[in-house]
């Protein structure tokens, strides 16, 4: 059994709650700018996650609901235009400080840079995404924190695909037995447990029905020592927020 060399963390609904006050927020943007009278509820957004990758959602959308609709243009330059707009409004949402990140994040990727371990992002979203919620919430210097960030389009198959996770492990020289994933939702787990990952989950209002069948652990939050985590699956081994410590008996254990 390798030693725990790596974390490989996802972004969205992992790293911060960006999905409902976010993302969603900055397609209705989008929307309203381009003049179109389309608006993402929240429970409609919930309906459009199955599918990752903005781009890819703004299709799905159309594709279900807009058969008839007339994009006067190629429909995948039409979305890639309109998610560019969204991507600037959501890139604006970040810089407000807006969106923080989650319970223990921050304090556990602290924790990992003093334990000496590699740290990664898999994610499905926009590059510059990334960029700017470590930024707004870490500093400046927190990019050079993660030795890769796979990002959006830099692979050709996005969750629930392993491929990211795979590009990301490829760059890093590294196999999936000394590393741990982090994440939130069906299509993360299906995409790290693809490639081969032993998974921790924290959900979110959006996920916490979705199946993580082989998760190490299926939790509220990472918590921290004056707000335990709550266990929805798994043995948390007498621990009640994820710190080093639990991370490397979870990597361990059979
Ligand atoms: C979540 C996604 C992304 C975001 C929107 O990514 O599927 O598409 O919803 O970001 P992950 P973009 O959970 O893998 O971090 O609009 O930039 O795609
Ligand atoms: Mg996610």
């Amino acid at each position: 059994m390798s030693k725990l060399e790596a974390l490989i963390f996802d972004v969205d609904g992992t790293l911060a709650d960006t999905e409902k006050d976010g993302h969603r927020v900055a397609f209705n943007q989008a929307f309203t700018e381009a003049g179109l009278d389309w608006n993402w509820s929240v429970e409609l957004y919930g309906e459009l996650l199955q599918v990752t990758g903005g781009k890819e959602r703004i299709r799905l959308y159309i594709e279900k609901f807009l058969q008839d609709f007339d994009a006067g243009e190629e429909i995948t330059s039409f979305a890639a235009n309109l998610h560019q707009r969204k991507t600037h409004f959501y890139l604006e949402l970040l810089q407000s400080g807006a969106i923080p990140l989650r319970s223990g994040v921050e304090r556990l990727i602290r924790e990992a840079r003093v334990a000496g371990l590699r740290l990664a992002i898999a994610t499905t979203t926009t590059p510059a995404n990334v960029s700017y919620l470590l930024t707004s919430t870490l500093g400046e210097e927190s990019i050079e924190w993660f030795e890769v960030i796979a990002a959006g389009d830099i692979v050709p198959a996005k969750k629930p695909a392993p491929d990211i996770y795979t590009w990301a492990m490829q760059q890093m020289n590294i196999s999936p037995d000394a590393c741990l994933a982090f994440e939130d939702s069906l299509n993360g787990i299906k995409s790290s447990l693809a490639a081969n990952l032993k998974t921790l989950i924290t959900v979110n209002g959006y996920t916490s029905d979705d199946d993580f069948s082989g998760a190490e652990l299926v939790l509220d939050q990472f918590g921290e020592p004056q707000s335990p985590f709550t266990v929805l699956q798994g043995d948390a081994m007498g621990h009640n927020y994820v710190n080093i410590e639990m991370l490397q008996k979870l990597h361990d254990r059979s």
